[in-house]
């Protein structure tokens, strides 16, 4: 037992440990489960009981100088590790793995595109609350006491306490414009878009919540021939110069005459399918002159000024642009959905 002892301390003192590797085959075959040490504490057993102590004794001492000598030389090689000259074979004026940018939303994309053509024919963007009172969101516009668009099941009311005022989620984005038109003095040109509310169950062409863009002017003689030129502008510059407007009488109690707006089916050019039921059309707004009573209501003088204005989903839009069918598909956030924006 001695003489293995002996053998096994010249052993660990002679195994060289200078590169990782090594270090593993000194930990095999010495400290390791089915290490050398382990053998010879095995062989304790055969040891005549009364040497066993002593023995027992060398055995961990000389246990603990390979751990020793094998912690020791795993520092300094995570050490030298740290410290070692950057490897020569690699090619450093490689690209990096780029990071995985975020998209943007395809009705953000809509609305920018939207603002930037009106904005080069002059129309500013302007904002407003997204809760609103009855007065700017219904009375100012002309809508009587009764309209049905008040109703519950059109209109979430955020209080309806008697005697207190109601507050509504705005349900188009007309109010700004009333507040637009109280606080500053024609000409008006400008835009709102944002969110609006309606009391609807969502399915796949309604929703509690969508974005609308609105455009006003007002100023002296504004006629309908300025709001069809800007309509025609418009349409061009989003979907394309071989796209044709069509006017259609419609009612708005904001607007007097006033008419919705359609494109040529950007799905069949005009030929008629099943997305435009055969007509070759599809609606993507409405417009008209604004009512002269809303005017008034806003503090406008009607005598002197007149107006126009026009209003769309943004929703609607973007499903038309990218031929998206169902309208739950901008609130999910589903990847696969979103990522197809990506290079838009
Ligand atoms: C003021 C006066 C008039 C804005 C207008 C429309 C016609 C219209 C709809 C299109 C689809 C809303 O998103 S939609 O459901 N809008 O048809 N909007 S004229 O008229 C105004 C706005 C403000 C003071």
């Amino acid at each position: 037992m001695q003489e293995n002892i002996t053998r096994l301390q010249a052993a660990l003192d002679a195994f060289d440990i200078t590169t990782a590797e090594q270090l593993e085959q000194f930990r095999v075959a010495f400290t390791g489960r089915k290490g050398q040490l382990a053998d010879l504490f095995d062989e304790l057993k055969t040891v005549a009981p009364d040497q066993r102590r002593a023995v027992g004794q060398q055995l961990n001492q000389l246990k603990q100088y390979a751990q020793q000598k094998f912690e020791q030389r795993q520092q300094e090689l995570a050490a030298a590790s740290a410290n070692a000259p950057a490897d020569p074979t690699f090619d450093y004026t490689l690209p990096t793995v780029p990071n995985a940018l975020g998209t943007r939303h395809p009705l953000s994309l809509v609305r920018e595109e939207i603002v930037r053509i009106l904005a080069r024919i002059g129309f500013n963007v302007e904002e407003g609350p997204e809760i609103e009172d009855d007065w700017h969101n219904f009375t100012a516009l002309n809508f009587p006491e009764n309209h049905p668009a008040r109703d519950m099941q059109d209109t979430f009311f955020v209080h309806r306490t008697p005697g207190q005022p109601e507050w509504v989620l705005r349900t188009h984005t007309s109010p700004v414009q009333v507040r637009v038109m109280q606080s500053q003095k024609p000409p008006i040109r400008s835009i709102m878009p944002g969110r609006v509310y309606r009391n609807e169950a969502i399915s796949a062409r309604a929703h509690m919540m969508f974005h609308q863009v609105e455009a006003l002017f007002v100023d002296e003689n504004v006629s309908f021939a300025d709001l069809k030129q800007t309509v025609y502008y418009f349409v061009q510059e989003l979907f394309g110069d071989d796209m044709q407007v069509r006017f259609r009488p419609s009612f708005f109690p904001f607007t007097e005459p006033s008419a919705e707006i359609d494109i040529t089916c950007l799905i069949c050019k005009g030929k008629g399918c099943n997305i435009c039921k055969g007509t070759g059309w599809v609606e993507i707004g409405g417009c008209g002159m604004v009512d002269p009573a809303v005017l008034e209501q806003s503090g406008i003088d009607p005598e002197k000024y007149s107006g126009y204005a026009w209003g769309m989903g943004i929703e609607r839009i973007a499903m038309l642009k990218y031929q998206i069918k169902d309208l739950r598909l901008f609130t999910e956030n589903d990847m696969r959905f979103l990522r197809q924006f990506e290079a838009s």
